[in-house]
């Protein structure tokens, strides 16, 4: 593709392409940058001072009119797009209808219907159900409470480099503590943090890293005590830690060999992401409850537990719910968002992504000599950033990378335990002279900051 075919592409009518018109932030962002420092708590972080004014297909433009290439998604939920139209017709159809009634009061199909979806559409082809929630966190604080009803025991484990949520249990579930938990304890209890595989750092097959956990989870909490394992399948915030091949599904027998509810929390993970509708499927296993939110709606704020019918119906009648959970203008959204995934094959383009960004990637870890580990799948890659002779783990360079990446119009995020970690999460429907426009800038500004 030409450069002229290229910036005369356009999607809702927005030209897609990089185009820097002032500085970034430019002036009008920093007016409202003073306003939100004013109104806004300080608690609150952004990784770029910017304001949004439109955003579709592979950019966000801010209000001085510059366009940046997304390699975020607005952290892995804009999969099929910002205001994709089977999203858009679907949400006007449904505000104009009515808002809200609260799935508990009176009830309306599209909920339904979107939990028919995630049945048919979630690993295993064994009986399910599913609850309908607003956020990551309450769709993995229903999961445990579910697994709890149901085992009537009370332990969770969770994972080194693992990442749940804000709430207070989550909070308690997740493992890194500054930001997310520094000074809000104290944290919910009989949350176990077991180790994870993490090929890059530990040498450990798959294998012997579950023995090694399942060990010590004999050892410290006892089997019978266990009433969850929760894991993301490929760990997002941790740094897209793929385990070695081999650790998920011994952790899978081990919950069965032992009544334990087994649950993949893919909020991030799921609905295309990593190239398949559920990461789970890489690995072949069966997880006995799912939890997925982000990329389900397209934008609009939903999340599920959907899992084994004997589980999920072991609640009592009043026992999961919420106001908002499941709002139908939420629903209309995943709706419109799971039949854009299905007509566009997105899964496809997600594999296609990863295609295109791991050999680039390796082109110029090699050019450069700092990034140690290129890992993840689909459009959910990785690298990590290291010092050149000692391989140890690079935060500030990798800040400062990302934040050239920014100032040259690229919208990149970090991750990982040690700070150290590159993430790109791009919409799935990313046109391929974008990404490869924001390979070419990701790969300058790594020369440039590392040189
Ligand atoms: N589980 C696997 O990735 C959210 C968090 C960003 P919510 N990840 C992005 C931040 O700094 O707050 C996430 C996740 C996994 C649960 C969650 C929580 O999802 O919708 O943010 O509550």
């Amino acid at each position: 593709m030409t450069t002229s075919e290229s910036t005369a592409m356009t999607v809702n009518d927005i030209p897609q392409e990089r185009r820097l018109v002032t500085a970034i932030p430019g002036p009008k962002s920093l007016e409202i940058q003073k306003r939100r420092t004013s109104a806004v708590s300080a608690g609150v972080g952004a990784t770029l001072p910017i304001f949004i004014s439109k955003a579709a297909g592979g950019v966000v433009v801010d209000i001085d009119g510059n366009s940046l290439i997304d390699m975020g998604s607005g952290i892995a939920v804009t999969s099929v797009g910002n205001s994709a139209k089977q999203v858009v017709d679907r949400v006007i159809a449904q505000v104009q209808d009515f808002t809200h009634t609260c799935f508990m009061v009176t009830q309306y199909e599209s909920y339904v219907e979107v939990c028919e979806a995630l049945n048919r559409l979630t690993p295993g082809d064994h009986e399910k159900r599913s609850a309908l929630f607003n956020t990551g966190a309450e769709a993995v604080e229903n999961a445990v409470k579910i697994a709890r009803v149901y085992t009537k025991r009370q332990a969770v484990v969770v994972f080194e480099h693992g990442y749940h949520g804000r709430t207070n249990l989550t909070m308690a579930m997740t493992a890194k503590v500054a930001p997310y938990k520094q000074g809000f304890g104290p944290f919910a209890s009989e949350i176990y943090r077991m180790p994870l595989s993490y090929p890059a750092h530990d040498g450990l097959t798959g294998k012997e890293a579950a023995d090694h956990a399942i060990s010590r989870m004999i050892k410290e909490i006892g089997a019978e005590n266990i009433a969850a394992i929760v894991i993301e399948p490929i760990q997002g915030e941790g740094g897209f830690i793929v385990p070695a091949q081999g650790f998920l599904p011994s952790l899978v027998k081990f919950s069965n060999d032992n009544g334990i509810v087994f649950v993949a929390d893919e909020v991030q993970t799921g609905f295309c992401r990593t190239g398949k509708w559920f990461a789970c499927e890489h690995e072949g296993i069966v997880p006995d409850l799912i939890t997925t939110a982000k990329g389900i709606a397209g934008g609009l704020p939903l999340a599920a537990v959907t899992g084994r019918a004997e589980i999920m119906d072991s609640v009592h009648a009043g026992g999961l719910g919420g106001t908002y959970g499941g709002n139908p203008i939420a629903c209309a959204a995943a709706l419109g968002s799971i039949a854009a995934m299905e007509e566009e094959d997105l899964n496809e383009k997600a594999r296609n992504i990863e295609a295109i960004m791991k050999p680039r990637l390796a082109k110029i870890a090699e050019a450069t000599g700092v990034i140690s580990d290129i890992r993840g799948r689909g459009a959910m890659i990785a690298i990590e950033i290291v010092k050149k002779d000692t391989n140890e783990p690079d935060p500030d360079t990798t800040s400062k990378i990302a934040k050239a990446c920014h100032a040259a119009g690229v919208v990149v995020l970090t991750a990982g335990t040690y700070g150290n970690v590159l993430r790109f999460l791009p919409p799935l429907v990313m046109p391929e002279h974008l990404l490869d426009d924001a390979l070419t800038i990701i790969e300058q500004q790594i020369k440039e900051v590392t040189a």
